[in-house]
């Protein structure tokens, strides 16, 4: 209840998401200090939070003792600690190894493991301990993503008074792959504690009231759930963007143009460069890719002397056995097509198991001809947006994946099916072979969509609905 909640600050905005926007770094004394971790999600809501007291509560990244909240930037952040153990069931294990495969369309097979469950649901608590502890009355709070998905109605429980709003950046899969999951009903139950549950899509949100209609039990009508104490849940579609104009104004600096040139005049100066960019994820559809790739070469219809495929897989999840699967066999595949089909000066594929700054990659933007981006699932993908923001000169085509949340609204691009290697490399040399001024028509249309909806428009779109639905709630929060 309100009276036992420990106030140590009192926030009229809070974030909580699995990661705080930092890293802590250890310098040489020993000593230990914040970077900060700029990502879309606290660019765009770095603004709005410094204006109403704002709080973010997250963990640190690293197992380790409690911290007391510190500021940053104008922030509050509260870090929220998690031992070895509980990181290895709640967030490799619970998150990545469960929710995150079946949630993919089991791009991967999930683990379901009791302790896991156990461990999600104590470090859900924490953190809607800590954000019942940090809020002000009648604040709202913003919970992000599918390693929280308790915390709405645990944070309801806590503290009646706050507006609680959900965010799931990753698909919500449909009925029937749900319902594989042992704990479906209690996961259901957690997010109806937000007054309002945002997806990238409305069919994800769809697939969420017709779940909580068959396996719940509530009335629904649309995007709007009808709890028995009279409380209203609404499920709505809000796609996630860029900070398009920060993407734009990198891409226009004259030391990402000199760097684009100059990665192109290292590759040889090839007529086509094709990219890839991704965190390596089984997700993510790489390896199928990159055959395609490598039989357009070994086809004939390429030549390793005016094609280049640039492959950037960022280190992710490495201590998660599918993910070291998928790195070996990543590697035995550029390894055999490079050995199989380059010549000297001239690998088939270029890959970098790194991650850069963001300079280096929109240098890498602005210097691919045909960006490839063909998850078997994706909620979104930023990727796909930040090329098409990149593109100042609006040439550039953009191969995507129709089930990446980004294909609803990047019509234009070059539709694939990533489970069609054949239907792939047809479409790869089709927009590599695209005359210009079909290129030019595709990414005019895209980069329109991409400047209109950037990440501020997201965030104050969700935000403006989770204060605005007056009939559930009398106190309102205007961002
Ligand atoms: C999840 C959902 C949804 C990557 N490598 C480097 C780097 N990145 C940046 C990209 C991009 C971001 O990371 C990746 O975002 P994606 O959307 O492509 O994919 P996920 O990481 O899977 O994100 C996704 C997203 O959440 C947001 O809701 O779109 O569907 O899966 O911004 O640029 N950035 C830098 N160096 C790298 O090496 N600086």
């Amino acid at each position: 209840s309100r009276s036992s909640t420990q106030q140590s600050s009192a926030a009229d905005l809070l974030v909580v998401a699995n990661r705080l926007p930092v890293d802590q770094v250890v310098e040489a004394d020993g000593s230990t200090s914040w970077r900060p971790s700029p990502g879309g999600l606290v660019s765009a809501l770095a603004p709005v939070m410094r204006r109403n007291q704002g709080a973010w509560i997250g963990w640190p990244g690293n197992a380790g003792e409690e911290m007391e909240p510190f500021e940053e930037d104008g922030l509050t952040l509260v870090p929220v600690a998690l031992s070895e153990e509980e990181v290895a069931e709640f967030y490799e294990g619970f998150s990545n190894d469960t929710l995150w495969p079946l949630y993919h369309d089991l791009a991967a097979k999930p683990s379901f493991h009791r302790e896991w469950w156990d461990s999600y649901v104590r470090v859900n608590q924490r953190f809607a301990d800590a954000a019942a502890a940090n809020a002000a009355e009648g604040a709202t709070v913003w919970v992000q993503d599918y390693q929280l998905q308790l915390v709405p109605a645990m944070l309801r429980e806590l503290r009646p008074d706050l507006r609680i709003g959900f965010y799931l950046h990753i698909p919500f899969p449909p009925a029937e792959l749900f319902s594989q999951l042992p704990w479906r009903r209690q996961i259901l139950e957690g997010l109806l504690g937000a007054d309002l549950v945002g997806f990238q899509l409305s069919g994800a949100a769809q697939n969420f009231v017709r779940l909580v209609r068959q396996r719940v039990g509530h009335k629904t009508h649309r995007d709007t759930v009808y709890l028995p104490d009279g409380r209203v849940v609404r499920a709505r579609a809000f796609p996630i963007s860029i900070d398009t104009e920060g993407f734009e104004e990198l891409a226009a600096s004259e030391e990402v143009q000199a760097r684009a040139a100059e990665i192109r005049r290292d590759l040889g100066n090839p007529r086509t460069l094709f990219l890839g960019i991704d965190r390596l994820d089984y997700t993510k559809g790489i390896h199928a890719r990159l055959r395609a790739f490598s039989e357009l070469i070994a086809d004939g219809h390429l030549d390793v002397e005016d094609a280049v495929f640039v492959q950037v897989a960022t280190p992710s999840r490495e201590r998660v056995d599918q993910y070291r699967q998928l790195r070996d066999d990543i590697d035995q595949l550029v390894g055999r097509v490079n050995g199989d089909l380059g010549r000297i000066g001239r690998p088939a594929i270029s890959y970098l198991h790194s991650s850069f700054p963001r300079e280096e990659m929109a240098a890498l933007y602005r210097a691919a001809d045909v960006m490839v981006v063909t998850p078997f699932r994706d909620g979104m993908n930023l990727v796909a947006k930040e090329y098409v923001a990149c593109r100042l000169d609006g040439d550039g085509a953009l191969v995507l994946s129709e089930f990446a949340g980004a294909a609803d609204e990047l019509r234009q691009a070059y539709l694939v099916n990533p489970y069609d290697i054949n239907g792939m490399k047809a479409t790869m040399l089709e927009a590599s072979r695209a005359q210009p001024k079909e290129v030019a028509r595709r990414m005019r249309a895209m980069r329109k969509t991409v400047s209109e909806h950037d990440v501020s428009h997201w965030a104050s779109t969700f935000l403006t609905s989770l204060a605005g639905d007056p009939e559930s709630h009398t106190k309102q929060t205007h961002p």
